[in-house]
């Protein structure tokens, strides 16, 4: 599970399989990034409010009868954890708590676990979330539909890349459809201290993405990030470009690009959900960035798409600066939204 910088990432000389805690560990106090959780925690209280009132009143307090079940997810639903994770969850800790020993404050621990588990696609906590850096370079395509927060998380993403693991990084801007992106991408990437390709006005996002890629072989970068439009005229067309670029990247650099993230707005709910089964059905997606859950987001959405894509979660924005981006702690969250 990753909780830190260096846990998402694999590196050199480091097995690919996580060979970290259960997400359930807890480990709140002086974890890394503790700020950010407070933060997160912060954001979600709502949700952690009501979320709990129902667990204080349905499971601890009350009888453990089928109304009392039926609030409980009736609670998961409106938080946005999506109705088959709801129903998941709810009937596997209906069915230990009918076993017996599971009562009181016990219930609520493992509800948070199993919530935890639900975010991790496999539900074992060994789902593929981390994001693999022995290629070099390696290339990270950015999908996502217009306005999700594609282009910040570019930015965010590639300043840690640099910042917290020295790694060379280079953007390259095939959103060649607003003169205005391609400019805000460049600022993110001066801020990042990263290399820059952009294509003419209007250039065919293919040949950027190619561009990039080639450039980036010669010049011994490290990472490459390459941004694409997100308009969503028709699924046809979204399938058309994403394809196109996608193999003209692999026809510079074989195998590549090595991830394939898709942003979504968590403000969003459960629209956000369908935008992300349509770009996935466009692009083999490798991770989801879960953007702006600083705002009216209920969050549960992050346990929805995992579940109901079999995408994890690899990255969460919780703000517009370089710092308020970091990678999915299953644990962590499920935590932020119970107790
Ligand atoms: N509050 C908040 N705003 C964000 C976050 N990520 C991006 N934004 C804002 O969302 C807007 C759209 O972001 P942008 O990166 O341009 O989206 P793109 O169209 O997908 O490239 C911008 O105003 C960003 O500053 C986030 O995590 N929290
Ligand atoms: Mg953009």
């Amino acid at each position: 599970m990753a909780r830190d910088w260096r846990d998402l990432f694999i590196v050199d000389g480091e097995a690919a399989a996580p060979a970290d805690e259960p997400a359930a560990a807890g480990a709140e106090a002086g974890a890394p990034g503790g700020g950010f959780f407070r933060r997160l925690r912060d954001n979600l209280a709502k949700t952690r409010q009501a979320l709990s009132a129902e667990v204080q009143a349905t499971l601890l307090q009350g009888d453990l009868d089928d109304e009392a079940w039926e609030r409980l997810e009736e609670a998961l639903i409106y938080a946005d954890v999506g109705a088959r994770t709801t129903a998941d969850v709810v009937e596997r800790l209906e069915r230990e708590a009918a076993e017996g020993d599971l009562k009181g404050e016990a219930l609520r621990e493992r509800l948070v676990e199993l919530l935890a588990q639900a975010a991790v696609p496999g539900g074992d906590g060994s789902g593929p979330d981390r994001i693999d850096l022995r290629a070099r370079p390696t290339v990270i395509l950015a999908v996502g539909v217009n306005g999700t927060g594609k282009t910040t998380t570019i930015g965010k993403l590639a300043w840690h890349l640099h910042a917290t693991l020295g790694r060379r990084v280079l953007i390259g801007a095939a959103d060649t459809f607003r003169a205005a992106a391609v400019e805000q991408l460049e600022e993110w990437a001066r801020r990042a201290e990263a290399g820059f390709v952009r294509g003419a006005p209007g250039a065919d996002p293919g040949s950027v993405a190619y561009d990039a890629v080639g450039r980036a072989r010669e010049s011994d970068v490290d990472v490459v990030i390459v941004d694409t439009a997100g308009r969503l005229h028709t699924q046809d067309d979204l399938m058309a470009e994403l394809g196109k670029v996608a193999r003209v990247i692999d026809k510079q650099l074989p195998g590549a690009p090595h991830e394939t993230l898709l942003t979504v707005d968590a403000t969003t709910g459960q629209n956000g959900l369908r935008q992300a089964r349509l770009f996935a059905e466009a692009v083999p997606v490798s991770g989801i960035v879960l953007t702006k859950l600083d705002g009216t987001a209920k969050g549960g959405i992050a346990l929805a798409i995992a579940r109901e894509l079999g995408i994890p979660v690899k990255l969460i924005g919780i703000g517009e600066g370089l710092e308020d981006l970091r990678p999915f702690d299953p644990g962590d969250f499920a935590r932020a939204l119970v107790s």
